[in-house]
């Protein structure tokens, strides 16, 4: 998270950081029931299922919380790596937790969002691109979501690269960075995007793009249901 600011996980008990079974946290995600968790479909290339762990419930990225492993993960059908689109996975973790202060699920958004709405995107992920660490404390931040159409107009740089499944959000110098990737951006108490790609972070001309939660929500739901 570039230009964020410290958090609480209480203020996102969703946010989930998904880790090698060393401990090393590679992407975020969220949890949207009590054994399934919503990623993207990007962070699932590197590791099988019994490589991976899920950290919840703790506002640091290496300790504390609860650490349950993955039974299975499955990605999207149409996700192509090539351009992005679908960039979009579930988790099945091998036990249901119980839902505290910390640990909660969040609700999928099932419909577009509004080009302007403000939303929150939080994790672990580095401060600025290529030279920036990964902080150990969670960090969030408010940007402005943009739709598909405002977001390939000339007044930013992406032209066609911005597909249907994709929405983007922009701030003052303000983004989501590496590591951030699978995690959350929330408006109105639900999920409206899976961080997923950007050229940079926080570069002007180039909003962050996240998968649109509300073209996949479907998918997410059934897949959860079968896993
Ligand atoms: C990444 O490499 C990444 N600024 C995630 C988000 C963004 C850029 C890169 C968006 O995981």
């Amino acid at each position: 998270i570039v230009n964020g600011e410290e958090t609480t996980i209480e203020n996102h008990p969703y946010q989930v950081s998904i880790q090698t079974t060393k401990g090393s946290h590679f992407c975020g995600g969220s949890l949207i029931s009590e054994d399934c968790v919503v990623t993207a479909a990007h962070c699932m290339q590197s590791y099988k299922a019994s490589e991976m762990q899920v950290r919840l419930g703790s506002t640091q990225r290496n300790s504390g919380g609860e650490v349950i492993g993955v039974k299975a993960f499955k990605f999207h059908e149409g996700y192509n790596s090539d351009l992005m689109v679908n960039d979009v996975a579930v988790i099945k973790l091998s036990s249901p937790v119980r839902f505290t202060s910390k640990i909660r699920p969040i609700a999928l958004a099932k419909e577009a969002p509004k080009s302007g709405t403000k939303a929150t995107v939080s994790g672990w992920g580095t401060t600025c691109f290529m030279l920036c660490s990964s902080p150990n404390n969670l960090l969030d931040v408010v940007v402005s979501l943009l739709d598909v159409k405002d977001c390939s107009s000339d007044q930013f740089k992406y032209g066609s690269k911005i597909m249907d499944t994709m929405v983007c959000a922009e701030g003052e110098k303000k983004d989501a960075c590496q590591g951030d990737s699978g995690g959350p951006l929330v408006a109105n108490s639900q999920l409206v995007g899976v961080v997923s790609w950007g050229n940079g972070c926080a570069w002007s001309g180039y909003p962050g793009v996240y998968c649109d939660v509300s073209t996949v929500y479907k998918w997410i739901e059934d897949t959860c249901a079968k896993l």
